[in-house]
Order: C-alpha cells, then sequence, then structure tokens
C-alpha cells in the first residue's frame, strides 16, 4: 500500500489538531543510532534499567514491533503549561509529571482519531502506536522525521518549539511519502547544559550516562538508595529533573500552552512539591494524589526516600522531626535516606538520634549506610 502525499499532509494536519505539535513520517529503517545504543550500553550506562539491554536487539528495526513495517510516524506533544511552578530554592517535580494524567495514556488517546484516518484511506494497512510502550528508538526515529536534532543534552530539538515535549509512533505497514530527516545541529557553540547538568551526568557531549542522572536516580533507581556521592548533587528533585531543559536556549521558542492533562494540578500541587508532607505520606494518601500520573509508577516508598534526600539537601523547609520519624520506618531505604539527610543537615537533634538508631539497626546494609552518615558529620 502506499499512501499519497496528500494523506501525509492529511494526517499532520489532524495530528496537530488533535493538540500535537507536529508529525513527521520516517521510513522503517535500522537508525544509525542503534550502534551509539550498543556502545551506550557496553559502557553500562543504563545502569539498572535492565530492560534496555535485554530489549536491546528489537530497538534494531521497527520490523520486530510490527512485521512487514513500512513507516514510523512520529508526533510530538508539548507538556510546558506556560506557569513557573516553584519559587527558586524550593523542593521540585520535574514538569513532565505535574499533570492529572500519565502521557502515555495521553498521547495514545489523542493519536487515535489519525490511525483511524489512516486506516480509512488505506483500509488493509496494519498500524500500531507506541508510547514508550515498545522497545523503539524514539528520538531517533524523531529525528528521522524531520522533528528536530539531537541536542547535546540527548533531548529530542524542535528549532520551532524547543525541548519540552513528548513523542509518540504510529507503526504502519503501508509506504508513507516520508519527511526530509534532520541532519543538522543547532546547538553551535553552546554547552550551557553540559555545564549546568548538577551532576555531571555527560561524560561527553550527546552522550548521558543514565547512572549518574536524577532522573534516572529518582525515577528509575527504585531498589536501593541513591549513591551516597550524588545525593547532594539531587539538589530540590523529588522526581525527575529538568536543569538540561531549562537552561535551553532553543526553549524559549517553547509554547506556553498544553493539554489540560499535562496542567499544573493546582489543587494537588502545594502538596506535591512539599517534602515534609510527601516523607509523612502513607500508601493510600499516595494513590490518592498520584493515581494515573506518571509517580504512580515510582512508588511511594520511592517518592519518600527523594523526599528525605530532599530535606537534606534543603533544611530550611523543616522536616527535622519528621525525618527523626523516619528512622523506624519499616523501609530500610527510607531509614537510611533519613539518617543521611539528618547528619547532612547537622545541629539539632539529628545526628544523636541516628547513633541511637545505628545500635539497634538490624538490616547491615542500612546500618552500613547511617554509619557513614555519622562518619562524614564527624
Ligand atoms: C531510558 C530513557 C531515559 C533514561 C536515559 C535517558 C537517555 N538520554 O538515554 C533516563 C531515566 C535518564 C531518562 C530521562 C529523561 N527522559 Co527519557 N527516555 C528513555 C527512553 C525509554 C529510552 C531512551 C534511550 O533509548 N536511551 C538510550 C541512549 C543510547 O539513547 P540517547 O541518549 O537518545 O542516545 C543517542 C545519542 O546519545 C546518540 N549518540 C550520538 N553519538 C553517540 C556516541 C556514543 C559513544 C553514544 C553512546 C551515543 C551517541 O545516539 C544514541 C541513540 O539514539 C525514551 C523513550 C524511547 N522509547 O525512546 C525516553 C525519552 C527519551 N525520555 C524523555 C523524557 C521527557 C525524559 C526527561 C526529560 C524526563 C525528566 N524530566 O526527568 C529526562 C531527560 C534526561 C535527558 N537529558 O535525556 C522523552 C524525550 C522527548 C524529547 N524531546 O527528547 C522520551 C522520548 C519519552 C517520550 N516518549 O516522550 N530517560
Ligand atoms: S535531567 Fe538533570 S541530571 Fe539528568 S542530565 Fe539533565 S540536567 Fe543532568
Ligand atoms: S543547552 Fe545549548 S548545547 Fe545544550 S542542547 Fe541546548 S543549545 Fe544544545
Amino acid at each position: 500500500m502506499r499512501g499519497s502525499e496528500a494523506l501525509s499532509r492529511e494526517l499532520k494536519r489532524l495530528a496537530v489538531e488533535q493538540g500535537f505539535a507536529d508529525l513527521g513520517i520516517a521510513p522503517a529503517v535500522t537508525p544509525t543510532g542503534f550502534h551509539s545504543l550498543l556502545q551506550w550500553l557496553q559502557r553500562g550506562y543504563q545502569g539498572e534499567m535492565s530492560w534496555m539491554e535485554s530489549r536491546a536487539e528489537l530497538r534494531r528495526h521497527p520490523e520486530s514491533l510490527l512485521s512487514g513495517c513500512r513507516s514510523v510516524l512520529m508526533a510530538a506533544m508539548n507538556y510546558h503549561d506556560g506557569s513557573v511552578g516553584v519559587a527558586a530554592g524550593g523542593a521540585r517535580i520535574s514538569r513532565y509529571a505535574w499533570g492529572s494524567e500519565d502521557y502515555h495514556v495521553v498521547l495514545k488517546r489523542q493519536l487515535a482519531p489519525v490511525v483511524a484516518h489512516l486506516r480509512a484511506a488505506l483500509p488493509l494497512c496494519r498500524a500500531r502506536v507506541v508510547v514508550d510502550s515498545a522497545p523503539l528508538l524514539e528520538r531517533d526515529f524523531g529525528r528521522l522525521a524531520g522533528l528536530g536534532w539531537f541536542g547535546r543534552n540527548t533531548m529530542l530539538i524542535s528549532r520551532g518549539f524547543g525541548s519540552w515535549f513528548f513523542l509518540a509512533g504510529i507503526l504502519t505497514d503501508a509506504e508513507l511519502v516520508c519527511n526530509e530527516s534532520e541532519e543538522r545541529s543547532y546547538c553551535g557553540t553552546c554547552t550551557r547544559c553540559l555545564d549546568e547538568c548538577p551532576t555531571d551526568a555527560f561524560p561527553e557531549s550527546g552522550v548521558l550516562d543514565a547512572r549518574r542522572c536524577i532522573s534516572y536516580l529518582t525515577i528509575e533507581l527504585r531498589d536501593r538508595g541513591i549513591p551516597r556521592e550524588l545525593r547532594a548533587g539531587v539538589g530540590g528533585w523529588l522526581f525527575g529533573c529538568d536543569v538540561c531543559q531549562e537552561v535551553c536556549p532553543w526553549n524559549r521558542f517553547a509554547p506556553s500552552e498544553c493539554q489540560s492533562e499535562f496542567r499544573n494540578r493546582t489543587g494537588a500541587w502545594p502538596l506535591m512539591v512539599d517534602p515534609v508532607s510527601l516523607l509523612r505520606m502513607g500508601e493510600v494518601e499516595f494513590l490518592r494524589l498520584f493515581r494515573g500520573t506518571p509517580l504512580e509508577r515510582t512508588g511511594c516508598e520511592v517518592l519518600r526516600r527523594n523526599a528525605a534526600i530532599v530535606l537534606g539537601n534543603l533544611p530550611d523547609l523543616g522536616g527535622e522531626a519528621e525525618l527523626v520519624a523516619a528512622l523506624e520506618d519499616e523501609s530500610g531505604l527510607v531509614r537510611a535516606a533519613a539518617g543521611w539527610a539528618l547528619c547532612r543537615r547537622g545541629g539539632g537533634v539529628g545526628p544523636a538520634a541516628v547513633r541511637e538508631r545505628l545500635l539497634r539497626e538490624c538490616v547491615a546494609e542500612v546500618a552500613s549506610d547511617l554509619r557513614l552518615s555519622l562518619e562524614e558529620c564527624g
């Protein structure tokens, strides 16, 4: 099946009508980034994201996700809502998670009419929608579809609307008229994102060591504590990180309007960015606040661990009593993070409470973490 140029234009028009900033079409090929991905994995930059490794081969060609795949439609949806969010020095949640609904669900829903139109125009074609839900190098196909270039921060950036967007793809066995891929970089001499990353996560320009990235540390690293040497760098970030996008000059051109599902949830907002309340939070309250949002997947325990780390970095936000109480938490992740935070803050009753807790701590890993925290604060 072959689509006409008019069909490609029509699909883009429909996507824009559905709230997407752009839609481009790429041929189904092995993306050049596939070999970089293998190098990336060989260096171990994926950390505990073992699914990146075990499903790597599937990323070689979209054929592994849809047999006979000929074209990949890539759509970009802005999630910047134009609001400022949090005053400098406060605790923060990454913009992509400010809304009431998970982006996977929203993008799939908004793409449905585009898929329906494709099927109506080419009734024999098959199509599959993916939003981070299948092993596809989405940014590579975004670039091949002409949506933007890879910035030094590894984000796909559009000259027209910056990088505050999600990507979604439609794989199809129809042969559609493709867009020209973006072959240039528009970073010029700028290196702001590399210079400003709080945890120095870029070993080289355009390459991210996920193990050092705050987004990975606060969202993906769930079975263990954040490495001690990176805890201070996490600063006020409770969930995700936006620094390398905030400093990017191309984001001056970012739109300030987005789908209502991604807008700052004013009702829930004060609680979402209050690490003291988050540290106190139980499962029921967590689900009441975060069910259906990107935070649900990360879970209550990890968010509370992160809240303790943030309170260690931002003592002006209070929370000493909550941190002392968290030393008795049933989660070892939370106990160790609370101990670290109390020692980092120093003064008050914190270090003494950690010393006392250490005498009763039965889990070897937690005890060792508490001991190191005490040693560090003298
Ligand atoms: C794993 C993952 C992460 C990991 C690793 C990120 C990373 N840069 O790889 C972590 C958890 C850290 C992460 C963080 C974020 N993510 Co993420 N993530 C993904 C995911 C699932 C896979 C990305 C991937 O394949 N990484 C592997 C590496 C190899 O890919 P890469 O960095 O893109 O690498 C390319 C370049 O480095 C290049 N390259 C060129 N030369 C060289 C040389 C060498 C030696 C090497 C090694 C590579 C290389 O080739 C590589 C292959 O394309 C995608 C969804 C998807 N299915 O694609 C979302 C995705 C990339 N994430 C997204 C978002 C929004 C984020 C965050 C902004 C969320 C947040 N605010 O916290 C941050 C941004 C951090 C950043 N600067 O990248 C969006 C990005 C949209 C956009 N505009 O680019 C995506 C596309 C999800 C989506 N559907 O919208 N993410
Ligand atoms: S998201 Fe934050 S920690 Fe990760 S690379 Fe960007 S600036 Fe660094
Ligand atoms: S901050 Fe500068 S170097 Fe980094 S992605 Fe943006 S333009 Fe490129």
